[in-house]
C-alpha cells in the first residue's frame, strides 16, 4: 500500500515536472488555466510581463518584435491574374449571363468569386504607421471559429486559406469550420476531403464541425468555440480575406489583459466585383433606438494616433478576438438567441458591463463581402430578430429597454423566453448597470442617436415669396428631384407631400421620413435631390436665415431658389434681394432657428 503510494507520487511528481518542461519549450503558452491570474482591477493597463491579466505570465524575456512576414510581402506583390491585389474582376457579356444563379442563392456575385485564386494576394491598405508597429514576441495562441450557413465554395475557402496562410508559423493553431446544418451538396462530404488534404502540410489545423440541426449563428459559434483549443478565438464571418500581418495586432492587446477584446477593421470585399477597399478610417460602434448597428466618430485623441487602437463601445458582430478565458467567464453567447441578430449588442454590453474593454485595431485589417441582399429564407422560427432583441434588452439594458420599446412598439407583446441563466451571470459577475455603459462607453450616443428625437427646429409648409408655392417633396425617393407646387393649403394638389421639416439633425427632410434635401454640386442652378438621410451634416446641411428668409447651404455657400415659371427648386449664388430666395416656414422654433443660424 506505502509503496504504492510512493509510486504514485513519483509518478505524479514527474508528470508535473513533464509538463513544465514542455511549456518551457513550448514557449509557455499551452492556455492552460495556471497561467491566468485573476484581478480585482479592471482597468490597470501596461505591459505584457508581470501584467496580473497578462494571458502568459513570462520570465522577463519579454520584448516587443516586428511580425511582418517580408519574403510573403514580396512574393505576393509578384501575383497577376483575376482579382489579385485585391483588384476587381469585371466579367465578360458571356459571363454576365451565367452568373445570375449564383447571386440569387449567395446575395453577390459568387461566380465572380470563382474566377480568382483562393491565395489571391491583397493590397496593403493600413495606415503607413502600422508597417513599424511592434508586438509581444510572445503571443497566445489562436483558433478561428467561422460558422456558415450553405456558403459559397470560393468564399468560404478564401476565407480559410487566408487565415492560415497570412499567419505566422505557430500562432494559429486551426481554423474551425462550422457547418449549420448546410444543404447544399459541395459543403458535406467533399468539404470534409478538401481540407483535410489540402491543408495537411500546414501547422493550422483545418477541420469542420458540423450542427445537427439549424441553429443559427450564433448558437453555432458556440458550437465552434467549445471545440476550440487555443487560447483565443477569433470569430469571421464565412466570406472574408485577411490582409497583411492581420494576426499579431488582435493577439498582442489580450497578451496584456485576458479581458480585452480586439476588433480587425472591416474592409469591403465588393459584392458584384471582388473589389477590396476601406469602408473608412476607423469609427466607434454604437446602436440607435431601433437597434441598427451605427458608428460613432473617431475621438481627437484617437486620430492623432492613426495606428493605435481605440475604445469602441460596440463591435459589429462579426469579426473579433476574445481569450476562451474571458468568453467563458461570461458564459459565451446566451444560447437563447436564434438564428441571426443581436448578439454582437450581447456580447458587447456583457464585456463592458462585466469588467471588460472592447477595442478596434487599426492595424489588423480583414475584408467582409457584405451581401447585396439576404438570400436566406426564414427558417419558420418566427421573428427571431425580435426575439433576440428583447433577450438582450431584457437582460442588460436596465431601464433604457423602454426606449428600444418605445421605438420598435410591437417588441413590448413579444415573449423573450427564460431568461434566469443570462441574469444570474450578471448578477455573479457583479455586472455594471446600463446607465454607466450609456454614461462612461458609449458617452456620445445620445448625441448622434437620442432615444427622444427631439422636435425640429421649423416644420410645416414651406412657401416661396416669389412664386406663392411650396416646396413638394411628392413622396419621391432616393436620388430624385422635387420642386414645387401650388401649396395645398391654397387648394394645391391634395397628395402632394408638403410638410417638410429642418431637423435637429440640421437637415431638411419631408416629415417622418429619412430621406434629406441633398446637393452636391455648387454650380448655378445646382439640384436638389433626395437622399437617405445620412445625419453628418456635409452636404445635407441647410441653416434657415430668419430675417431675411433664407435657406442656405452652408458647404456650396448657395441659397435655395425656384424659377416660378416652372416650378423647378435649385441652388444659385445667394441674393438677398431676390424674392425667389425668399422662404416662408410655417412653424419656426424662434430662439433654435437663430441660435442655429449663429452655429458653425
Ligand atoms: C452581421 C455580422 C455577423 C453577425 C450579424 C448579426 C459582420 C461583418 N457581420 O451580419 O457576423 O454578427 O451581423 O447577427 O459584422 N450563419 C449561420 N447560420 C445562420 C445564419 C448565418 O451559420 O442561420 C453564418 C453565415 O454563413 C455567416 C455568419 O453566420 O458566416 C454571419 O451571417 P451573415 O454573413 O449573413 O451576416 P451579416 O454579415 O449580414
Ligand atoms: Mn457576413
Amino acid at each position: 500500500m506505502r509503496r504504492n503510494t510512493v509510486t504514485l507520487l513519483k509518478f505524479l511528481v514527474a508528470a508535473v515536472l513533464c509538463i513544465m518542461a514542455f511549456k518551457y519549450f513550448t514557449g509557455g503558452h499551452g492556455g492552460t488555466q495556471d497561467v491566468y491570474v485573476d484581478s480585482k482591477f479592471p482597468h490597470e493597463g501596461g505591459g505584457g510581463a508581470g501584467n496580473k491579466r497578462a494571458m502568459i505570465i513570462s520570465d522577463g524575456d519579454m520584448k516587443k518584435i516586428d511580425w511582418h512576414n517580408y519574403k510573403q510581402i514580396a512574393e505576393e506583390k509578384q501575383r497577376t491574374g483575376p482579382g489579385e491585389q485585391g483588384q476587381s474582376v469585371i466579367l465578360d457579356a458571356a459571363d454576365e449571363k451565367k452568373k445570375a444563379d449564383l447571386y440569387k442563392v449567395n446575395g453577390f456575385n459568387a461566380f465572380a468569386s470563382d474566377k480568382i485564386s483562393l491565395h489571391r494576394s491583397m493590397k496593403d491598405i493600413r495606415h503607413p504607421d502600422c508597417k513599424n508597429k511592434k508586438y509581444w514576441n510572445k503571443l497566445p495562441t489562436a483558433s478561428v471559429i467561422v460558422p456558415f450557413h450553405n456558403e459559397h465554395w470560393t468564399t468560404l475557402l478564401r476565407t480559410a486559406w487566408s487565415a492560415v496562410e497570412r499567419s505566422p508559423p505557430g500562432l494559429l493553431k486551426e481554423v474551425i469550420l462550422v457547418d449549420d446544418f448546410s444543404s447544399k451538396e459541395f459543403l458535406k462530404q467533399k468539404l470534409d476531403d478538401y481540407v483535410s488534404a489540402e491543408f495537411k502540410d500546414f501547422s493550422t489545423i483545418v477541420k469542420v464541425v458540423r450542427a445537427k440541426k439549424r441553429e443559427g449563428l450564433i448558437r453555432t459559434r458556440l458550437l465552434g468555440a467549445k471545440a476550440a483549443t487555443g487560447d483565443v478565438l477569433i470569430f469571421l464571418d464565412s466570406h472574408c480575406e485577411t490582409n497583411v500581418n492581420w494576426l499579431p495586432p488582435l493577439l498582442d492587446p489580450i497578451q496584456e489583459d485576458y479581458k480585452t477584446v480586439v476588433c480587425p477593421f472591416i474592409d469591403v470585399v465588393d459584392y458584384e466585383t471582388f473589389a477590396y477597399r476601406a469602408q473608412d478610417e476607423g469609427a466607434r460602434g454604437a446602436f440607435d433606438w431601433e437597434f441598427f448597428y451605427k458608428r460613432l466618430p473617431l475621438r481627437p485623441e484617437d486620430l492623432r494616433q492613426p495606428a493605435e487602437p481605440f475604445n469602441s463601445p460596440v463591435m459589429a458582430g462579426g469579426l473579433f478576438a476574445i481569450s476562451s478565458k474571458w468568453f467563458w467567464e461570461m458564459g459565451g453567447y446566451d444560447p437563447g438567441l436564434d438564428i441571426w441578430g443581436g448578439e454582437q449588442y450581447e456580447l458587447s454590453f456583457k464585456i463592458w458591463q462585466c469588467g471588460g474593454k472592447m477595442i478596434d485595431a487599426p492595424c489588423s485589417r480583414i475584408g467582409h463581402i457584405y451581401r447585396k441582399f439576404a438570400p436566406f429564407a426564414n427558417p419558420g422560427v418566427g421573428d427571431f430578430v425580435g426575439r433576440n432583441y428583447k433577450r438582450v434588452a431584457e437582460v442588460w439594458m436596465d431601464e433604457y429597454a423602454t426606449y428600444l420599446y418605445n421605438h420598435r412598439p410591437h417588441y413590448k407583446s413579444i415573449d423573450p423566453g427564460d431568461l434566469t441563466e443570462q441574469k444570474a451571470i450578471r448578477q455573479k459577475l457583479k455586472c455594471k448597470p446600463f446607465k454607466w455603459f450609456m454614461k462612461e462607453v458609449a458617452f456620445d450616443l445620445e448625441d448622434y442617436y437620442p432615444a427622444v428625437e427631439p422636435p425640429p427646429f421649423a416644420n410645416g409648409e414651406i412657401r416661396n415669396v416669389g412664386a406663392n408655392m411650396c416646396i413638394d417633396t411628392r413622396f419621391k425617393g432616393q436620388n430624385e428631384r422635387f420642386s414645387i407646387e401650388p401649396c395645398i393649403k391654397d387648394g394645391g394638389n391634395a397628395g402632394g407631400e408638403q410638410n417638410i421639416e429642418l431637423t435637429w439633425h440640421k437637415d431638411i427632410r419631408p416629415g417622418r421620413r429619412s430621406v434629406c434635401f441633398d446637393v452636391s454640386q455648387s454650380i448655378k442652378k445646382a439640384p436638389v435631390l433626395l437622399y437617405n438621410c445620412h445625419g453628418m451634416k456635409g452636404n445635407q446641411r441647410f441653416k434657415y436665415n430668419i430675417d431675411t428668409k433664407q435657406i442656405f447651404h452652408p458647404i456650396s455657400n448657395q441659397c435655395l431658389d425656384c424659377d416660378p415659371s416652372n416650378k423647378e427648386l435649385f441652388m444659385n449664388p445667394c441674393d438677398q434681394s431676390s424674392d425667389t430666395q425668399k422662404w416662408k416656414v410655417e412653424h419656426i422654433e424662434e430662439d433654435k432657428v437663430k441660435h442655429e443660424w449663429g452655429a458653425p
